[in-house]
């Protein structure tokens, strides 16, 4: 049990009854396997079958007795067509599927049907995934569909392997024994990404080089891309804007240059020859350094609509990110928005701007970010954190799904009640060509992908609500559990109460009610004390927070009605949203009757409690999980346990300096005083 498998771990069965019921539904598969994709469909039903249920079934070309499983589309299987499902096909489109039990000439079987090769191949893990999970297959009737038609990966993978803000290992990418190798790993790749209905991976960092892009290169991705083909996955790249100038040997980059704009489409006709499914560019321009269009006097639309006219002859897009801040204004968190809405409408249709899901970066919390419903005429795609850059990088246990529910869930109100994150990515609320979710993944070369074993929860998480983002996190973490650990209720109900704990102590021991950007360099460790933090918590003595209020920065004005009032509103805001948008005095009254100290104080006290009852409940799995796993976590978890009373004490202490006020009776003291806990900042290596 080292991890590798993934949420695909297909263990037999132990339930006696389940195992006999799903061996009698599962004896044959009729399946023409006349595409590669229908191949990997075979496959992985195969391993499946043979793992869950302990058994190879027979692949056949026609029913001929009960318990069939019939996968197919009308185009390939003569008994599909003949189903009369036409109607609901229709409504499938290119990527969905139906999973339902049939009579077909007397027979009792499973019919796994779709428009595509592709929708047969996530019918076929969505019906592993029952199987996994233990669903009942009585009188079974699946319809489902993608919600969003891009649902991306993106790897900051470089050249050298490094990964940035990778905690995992080396690159899962092998470019000194590419082509010629074929890591085995390439192909799980690819099975535990279309497993979730991702289709689209940028495999290299946003702070990109040239080099993937040049012709020595091109023909190591043309493999990858091959063997993610079959799987539904197309291959995007991140491209460095000044290729022109460091490849290309030209002056400059300028996106209306006609040599600069000739340069990009014989580039992108080479991309093709090699890659003919190929995605499109992911780009990070003139942010943090990045080149960009700006250093010609041209704004982003104008960058992008240049390399969006060399990739459309191809069917590519650009994926342009809206990450940009400088030193412009006095509030960072303003300044994609200020920067893009003057923008709406100027991109081309095969553009589409991927936006974080907060304004700032990945904070541990953030409100959505105002961009989301502010571009009726932009093709809008949101960018989610797996890796956990800010959120104890490999160490510790935290499960994102409530946090992406959160934002999927916010009501922007652009067009009224009702008009959440989700309906906008998904293309409800505007009429968007292409929209979606990407999340930076970043697993490596250690067995288990993703380094902490609970990194792959929120992969999974990410990967399902891209799919159907009205998924509750709650279910999915106990679908992810089931499949990753065990199907024994005592089990899944520990683990689920650890993993739904998780998010909320680790926003607690770090930044509570709206804090940001209190870490050190590294972002691994507290230092509140640092400049930078400063800049962002604004602590003094009267009080602590940001003013983005109308009367400070005006960063709530952003924000459609309600929610500017509300936001503006010390009396209405969230509180967890509190010191985001409000500087408050520390004697101010919170809801609980505390006041803004005293609660403060409180909540990162509650961090590290709920992290002891994390570890507690984990102890309690011991002997019901298998041991490696249990003692990885169980270790992974004293660590956290350690980090969290660093960040609480650091944080206390230092606001304290400020409030000049008791850490409130009954609640443990500090073991060293605040010179300590500066001192670790210098003194602590973060890998
Ligand atoms: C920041 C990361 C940095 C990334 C950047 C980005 O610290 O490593 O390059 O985001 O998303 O959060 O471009």
């Amino acid at each position: 049990e080292d991890g590798y498998s993934m949420w695909l771990r297909y263990n037999l069965i132990e339930d006696e009854v389940l195992l006999k019921e799903y061996r009698e539904t599962f004896e044959n598969i009729v399946l023409t396997r006349n595409s590669e994709t229908l191949q990997a469909v075979e496959n992985e039903l195969t391993k499946g079958f043979t793992g869950l249920l302990g058994l190879s079934p027979e692949v056949k070309s026609d029913i001929d007795s009960n318990g069939t499983l019939v996968l197919g589309t009308p185009a390939n299987s003569e008994i599909i067509a003949s189903l009369k499902i036409q109607n609901k096909l229709d409504r499938l489109g290119e990527e969905g599927f139906l999973i339902e039990q049939k009579n077909i000439q007397g027979y009792h079987t499973i019919v796994v049907a779709a428009n595509t090769d592709l929708g047969v191949l996530y019918g076929a893990f969505h019906l592993l995934r029952m199987i996994q999970t233990h669903q009942p297959l009585a009188n079974l009737s699946v319809v489902s569909r993608p919600h969003m038609p891009l649902r991306l990966a993106n790897h900051w993978d470089n050249v050298d392997r490094s990964v940035e803000r990778g905690y995992a290992g080396l690159s899962l990418w092998e470019w000194s024994t590419l082509p010629e190798y074929k890591h085995p790993r390439y192909a799980d790749y690819a099975r535990m990404t279309a497993s979730l209905g991702i289709n689209g991976v940028a495999i290299n960092n946003v702070n990109a080089v040239a080099w993937f892009i040049t012709d020595h290169f091109l023909k190591k991705i043309a493999v990858l891309a091959d063997i993610f083909r079959p799987y539904g996955i197309k291959v995007y790249l991140s491209i460095n804007y000044s290729s022109p100038v460091s490849l290309g040997g030209l002056d400059g980059a300028d996106p209306l240059d006609s040599m600069v704009i000739n340069w990009w489409k014989e580039r992108v006709q080479h991309i093709y020859a090699s890659i003919p499914n190929f995605g499109g560019f992911l780009v990070k321009a003139d942010s943090e350094g990045q080149p960009g269009p700006k250093t010609y006097g041209r704004n982003h639309a104008q960058g992008a609509n240049m390399l969006a006219e060399a990739l459309e002859p191809f069917g590519g897009i650009v994926i342009w990110r809206a990450f940009v801040y400088g030193e412009r204004q006095a509030d960072r968190v303003r300044e994609a928005y200020d920067e893009f809405v003057p923008l709406d409408g100027k991109f081309k249709d095969n553009v589409v701007l991927q936006i974080k899901n907060g304004p700032l970066d990945f904070m541990p919390r953030e409100p959505f970010s105002p961009l989301f419903g502010a571009l009726p005429k932009t093709n809008t795609l949101i960018e989610f954190q797996v890796t956990q850059e800010y959120l104890g990088n490999g160490n510790h246990l935290v499960y994102k799904g409530p946090m992406f529910k959160e934002i999927l869930d916010a009501d922007t109100y652009a067009k009224g009640n009702g008009s959440t994150v989700g309906k906008v990515l998904s293309g409800e609320v505007f009429d968007y060509k292409l929209s979606g979710m990407a999340a930076v993944v970043n697993p490596g070369t250690d067995r288990n992908w993703t380094g902490h074993p609970f990194v792959q929860s929120s992969w999974y998480a990410f990967g399902r609500l891209a799919w159907d983002y009205s998924l509750p996190a709650g279910e999915l973490a106990e679908e992810w559990i089931r499949m990753t650990f065990s199907n024994d209720e005592m089990v899944i109900s520990t683990i689920k109460k650890i993993m739904m704990t998780s998010g909320e102590a680790a926003v607690n021991f770090r930044e509570p009610l709206g804090l940001t950007h209190i870490g050190t360099g590294s972002h691994y460790g507290p230092a509140p004390w640092s400049n930078r933090s400063n800049r962002f918590h604004q602590a003094d003595k009267y009080g602590i927070g940001f003013d983005r209020t109308i009367n400070g920065s005006n960063a709530v004005e952003q924000y459609y009605p309600p929610l500017n009032d509300i936001f503006n509103d010390i009396d209405r805001i969230p509180e967890k949203y509190l010191l985001w948008f409000h500087h408050v005095s520390w004697n101010h009254q919170m809801k609980s009757g505390h006041t803004l100290w005293e609660e403060l104080v409180y909540k990162y006290y509650e961090g590290v409690e709920q992290v002891r009852q994390m570890q507690a409940e984990w102890d309690s799995l011991e002997g019901m999980i298998d041991r490696q796993r249990f003692q990885h976590v169980k270790a992974l978890l004293e660590i956290q346990e350690c980090d969290a009373v660093r960040w609480r004490n650091s944080c206390v202490l230092y606001f304290q300096t400020l409030s000049e006020l008791p850490i409130p009776e009954g609640l443990e003291q500090p073991k060293h005083d605040l010179d300590y806990y500066k001192e670790l900042e210098r003194k602590v290596y973060v890998p």
